[in-house]
């Protein structure tokens, strides 16, 4: 049976499948979880990440404020479904004023790696690219250089070193709604030079045929990295955005073992389905119990609202291996 090869967290947020589910993935029956205007200055809080902290949970959001600029808020949880924002946006510290010139910030990730949080998001640096940042309370920020030049969304870290080195996939693209996008990995001696760029896995049929990118940062298991992927169909009406799933070879990340044909989640809820960008079920973040083999993720709702959905790592990982067109 497949399990988590990770720590135990058994204040995980959690509730079972219900009888008659039939998708390997359920939503919590009280979402979404956050609001759009949980801060009085905000037009909606969507595609955010959240990590296990001190007992307790903490984050990073995407706040579009109502001038509809895209900022970062952090934020503090005791359960993990009710959310204290702080009001004012992150200011990243750096020494150099280039780093920390602040255009946009977007679709955070969250990864705790040996000693610290690590924060990516898509950051407006003459157009987006991958900004890196850490903390350690979550109420102090410190900005790394950017990880690529221009153009690239979806940075998201492994949470160990791999082969020595940090790990990254990302998802290079255009400065406009991408209409083409696949994952790509590379790798970094120190968080600062990114290089030995490899080829992860390309846009697919059907839900996955428009552009792909990486969702929660992987989760390791017995059978390899977990990745949780959004996947784009292009209808006539415009992008539905599902959310799909796949095993990756656990030293060489690059190698694609199994991957979902049909999606795990799509857009189909009326918070998923109305909003600010309707059809867009966009996950940032997963939460992971080893010893229950509970998963909780976090994903945005039709660009305005946040939500909650639950699988079990071997079910799902089952489920991903029945279904795989690699
Ligand atoms: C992508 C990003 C996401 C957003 C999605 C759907 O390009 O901007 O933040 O959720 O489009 O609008």
């Amino acid at each position: 049976m497949a399990t988590i090869l990770g720590e135990a967290l058994s204040n995980i947020p959690w509730q079972e499948k219900p009888h008659g589910e039939s998708g390997v993935v359920w939503r919590y029956t009280a979402n979404p979880i956050i609001p759009r205007n949980l801060l009085p200055t905000s037009n909606s809080i969507f595609n955010s990440a959240v990590v296990p902290f001190e007992g307790t949970f903490a984050g990073v959001f995407r706040c579009d404020d109502h001038r509809r600029e895209m900022q970062l808020h952090s934020g503090r949880s005791d359960d993990g479904i009710n959310w204290t924002l702080s009001p004012e946006r992150i200011h990243f510290n750096a020494e150099d004023p280039e780093v920390v010139r602040w255009e946009y910030g977007y679709d955070p990730r969250v990864c705790w790696i040996e000693d610290r949080y690590y924060i990516t998001w898509c950051n407006g640096y003459h157009g987006p690219t991958i900004g890196v940042a850490y903390t350690n309370d979550f109420k102090s920020f410190y900005k790394l250089e950017n990880a690529f030049l221009p153009f690239n969304r979806n940075g998201v870290l492994f949470p160990r070193k791999i082969g020595g080195h940090y790990a990254m996939l990302s998802r290079p693209s255009d400065n406009g709604h991408t209409p083409f996008g696949d994952i790509y990995y590379s790798e970094s001696p120190d968080m600062t030079f990114w290089g030995k760029h490899r080829f992860v896995m390309g846009t697919k049929g059907g839900w996955q045929s428009t552009k792909i990118g990486a969702g929660p940062i992987p989760i390791e298991t017995t059978e390899g990295w977990l990745l949780i992927y959004h996947g784009v169909l292009t209808s006539c009406n415009g992008f539905v955005y599902s959310t799909g799933a796949a095993l990756l070879d656990i030293d060489k990340p690059w190698k694609v073992i199994y991957r979902t044909a049909p999606y795990i989640m799509s857009p189909q809820t009326i918070y998923e389905c109305v909003g600010d960008v309707p059809n867009v079920a966009f996950p940032c973040a997963a939460l992971a119990d080893a010893p229950t083999g509970r998963l909780a993720f976090y994903y945005g709702c039709a660009d305005t609202v946040t939500g909650l959905a639950f699988a079990q790592v071997d079910e799902l990982i089952d489920f991903v291996k029945r279904n795989s067109a690699v």
